[in-house]
């Protein structure tokens, strides 16, 4: 392994990104032009207060720059969060399965650009709305630009990219009224849903707590359709793309979610900012599935249907490389909202198949860039320019920001030597698939089932899970206004599993379908399961601990101690900004005002003993209130000593069989014990109905 090309890799980008950055200096404030101003806050007027000048060159400049600084928001996924990181494999073992260098090299580090973004959404919505989330990764490969643009769910809506375009106007906001914002829950969507049963293996997925992240950090990343590996030698292999989260999958409460829109509409964005700025840096695994050409026909689904996934117990998932994000943009616009992604950048050794949904997006992704950028030389822009040499005769055009030199702008020629001459060794070639056939528009039989699948997601849900995907679909349904659409999906879910059906058609008014639909078939892949998700680390985790005067300041101090070190944020919160007086009459410094947060942005929340605290905090309906919704948001929460008054005040009863709820004397206990119960995320079985919200 050579450390010195790592790190001309890793500087690659890094050092291309210098090219455009402009600090700020101590120099003179001038125009576009450079003329130096002396006074920006008067305009030119004829008098005091006489009328303005259109001479003013200042003032006409900066207010039309102001006026043209928007740009069209992108037509899906609007909303999202860019970090830049580095990407390398673990061994040469996909060498045998693809040219690509930065797949099977480890000498190699390729560096990234990962957005991750809501889809229906507007720019300014908020991030925790129940929503599929986005996970584009550009990888800067000597070989070229390389986009694997997924998302956190493994399957989609539709089969055809053609409905593209019905699908999207029936989820965004309705046209005639623009309502509901980022939001599933309104008619157009499910009417579209009850009429194109191939969306229901989707419309599981953005039921279950899939829809609801807890951090980008602990999402999984799916690539979706089927491509290839072409190797050395051309052979082919088919390939589904995984994002492994290292932190394991981890998702919200619903209630949580709607309250976070209002507290904190950032919660999403936030935390990957601040963990990267902490250091506690998200990391992923990629992982892939493969399948030799010869077996593409073995399953009971077809490879090409975007709506199927391979369950990781048929085809494992190998994991072969290393992601971590480490290092925040340093401009919004000019790096997270125009980087511009596109399926159809791919380098040697990665090709296409032929599912149409992918087919579409090969011409969507290189076409929305001409009006969102403004014309085709948006791969010139800093965080677009790969780190390999880009030499053609493409010139001219809006935005253009190189001087092309030389008279050749075409090819063949003689008077530029030729040049750029072709490639020989390293040129990217189409795999030479072998096709036939009529032209035809019909849907593949092989694409008929719109429900097995779905079943198998359900199926292998925890009893949790389900329950929540049964809110969800009740949530949602609830919100339809027609009663027709509510009936048409009861009657797909009842295709998909009649107690799933049945139990939703209470909720919603809808007569419960008599009989069962398509039988359960049993299967389950448990590796769809979030109960079977990592959860050994409080990496990322913020935890809130209340104080007051007379707080037992060995508690906070425990709890600082046992959990910074391992990557979690310990806040401590009073009623008042500034300090407050521990028992011992030492300062414990306040982190946050209680007013200004809430238990909703926090994993864990922890109460100290101190008699005079507990009782303060008994008497402060913030306290008690957070301490209470933390509890139905199944979140750990802690009491040390008389700590427990408060959590008794918040009506919360103690049982033994609930590890999230904990009450110790001895400080390093509980803090030990707090660490261990906020890595396993959540007690989601705990009885909390009780409990107002
Ligand atoms: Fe996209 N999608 N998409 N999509 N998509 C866009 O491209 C499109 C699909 C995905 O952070 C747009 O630059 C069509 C599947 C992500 O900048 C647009 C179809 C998957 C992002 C577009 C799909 C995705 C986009 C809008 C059906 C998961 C955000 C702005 C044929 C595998 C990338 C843009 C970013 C963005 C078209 C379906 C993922 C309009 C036509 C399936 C993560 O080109």
């Amino acid at each position: 392994m050579s450390s010195d090309r790592d790190t001309t890799a890793r500087a690659g980008k890094q050092r291309d990104l210098d090219r455009a950055r402009v600090a700020p200096d101590d120099g003179a404030l001038t125009t576009d032009q450079g003329i130096r101003v002396d006074d920006t806050d008067n305009s030119l007027t004829v008098g005091e207060r006489g009328p303005s000048l259109l001479e003013d060159f200042h003032l006409r400049e900066k207010i039309t720059h102001f006026d043209h600084e928007r740009i069209p928001e992108r037509v899906v996924h609007a909303r999202g969060s860019g970090a830049y990181g580095r990407f390398r494999p673990y061994d040469d073992s996909l060498a045998e399965y693809t040219a690509a260098r930065f797949l099977c090299d480890p000498s190699v580090e390729t560096e990234v650009f990962v957005r991750f973004s809501t889809v229906a959404g507007s720019r300014g919505s908020a991030d925790t709305v129940r929503d599929v989330r986005g996970f584009a990764t550009k990888f800067y490969t000597e070989q070229g630009n390389f986009d694997l643009v997924g998302n956190n769910m493994p399957v989609f809506f539709i089969q055809d990219g053609i409905k593209f375009p019905d699908f999207v106007h029936a989820v965004k906001p309705e046209p005639h009224n623009e309502i509901p914002q980022a939001q599933s829950a309104h008619d157009t969507l499910w009417d579209f849903v009850q009429l194109q049963p191939e969306t229901m293996h989707m419309m599981m997925w953005l039921m279950s707590d899939r829809a609801v992240p807890r951090s980008y950090a602990m999402m999984e990343g799916f690539g979706v359709h089927t491509f290839r590996l072409v190797n050395a030698a051309g052979r082919s292999t088919f390939v589904k793309f995984h994002w492994k989260p290292k932190l394991g999958v981890h998702s919200l409460d619903w209630d949580e979610t709607q309250k976070i829109a209002g507290k904190d509409p950032d919660f999403n964005r936030r935390d990957l900012w601040d963990n990267i700025e902490n250091g506690a840096y998200p990391e992923f695994e990629l992982g892939v599935q493969l399948v030799p050409e010869e077996d593409e026909h073995r399953f009971g689904y077809d490879l090409l249907d975007p709506t199927k996934i391979i369950p990781e117990e048929e085809v494992p998932v190998r994991k072969v490389g290393r992601m971590v994000l480490d290092r925040n943009p340093e401009n919004f616009f000019a790096e997270t909202e125009q980087v511009a992604f596109h399926i159809g950048n791919v380098v040697p050794g990665i090709d296409f198949s032929d599912d149409p949904l992918l087919q579409a997006r090969l011409f969507s992704y290189l076409d929305t860039q001409l009006i969102r950028l403004g014309g085709p030389n948006f791969p010139q822009l800093p965080v677009n320019r790969p780190i390999a040499t880009v030499r053609n005769h493409h010139r001219d055009g809006y935005h253009q920001t190189e001087i092309a030199q030389g008279r050749a702008a075409y090819h063949p020629n003689s008077l530029s030597g030729g040049c750029p001459a072709l490639a020989g060794e390293g040129a990217y070639t189409h795999f030479p698939e072998r096709v036939e056939g009529r032209k035809i528009r019909k849907r593949a039989d092989s694409f008929a089932d719109h429900y097995s699948q779905a079943t198998l997601f359900w199926n292998s849900m925890a009893d949790w899970e389900k329950g929540h995907i049964v809110s969800a679909f009740q949530f949602e349904l609830g919100k339809v206004e027609h009663k027709h659409i509510r009936e048409g999906v009861v009657a797909h879910l009842n295709e998909v599993d009649h107690e799933l059906a049945v139990q939703v058609a209470k909720g919603i008014g809808v007569e419960p379908p008599k009989a069962t639909g398509t039988p359960n078939h049993g299967r389950t892949s448990p590796a769809l399961s979030q109960a079977n998700t990592a959860a050994d680390s409080p990496k990322g985790r913020k935890i809130a601990v209340l104080a007051a005067d007379g707080v037992d300041s060995g508690v906070v101090a425990s709890i600082g101690e046992s959990l910074v070190g391992e990557g979690a944020v310990v806040e401590i919160l009073a009623a008042d900004d500034g300090t407050v007086q521990a028992a011992n009459g030492a300062r414990v410094e306040v982190t946050r005002r209680l007013a200004t947060v809430a238990s909703v942005l926090y994993d864990a929340v922890v109460v100290p003993g101190g008699q005079e605290c507990v009782e303060a905090l008994a008497a402060d309906g913030d306290a008690v209130h957070f301490v209470a919704e933390a509890f139905k948001h199944c979140k750990p929460v802690a009491a040390h000593a008389e700590g427990r008054e408060l959590l008794e005040k918040a009506g919360i009863a103690f049982t033994d069989d609930d590890p999230a709820l904990i009450v110790a004397s001895d400080a390093s206990v509980l803090a030990s014990r707090v660490g261990v119960a906020v890595a396993s995320h959540r007690n989601w079985t705990r009885k909390k109905d009780h409990i107002p919200a």
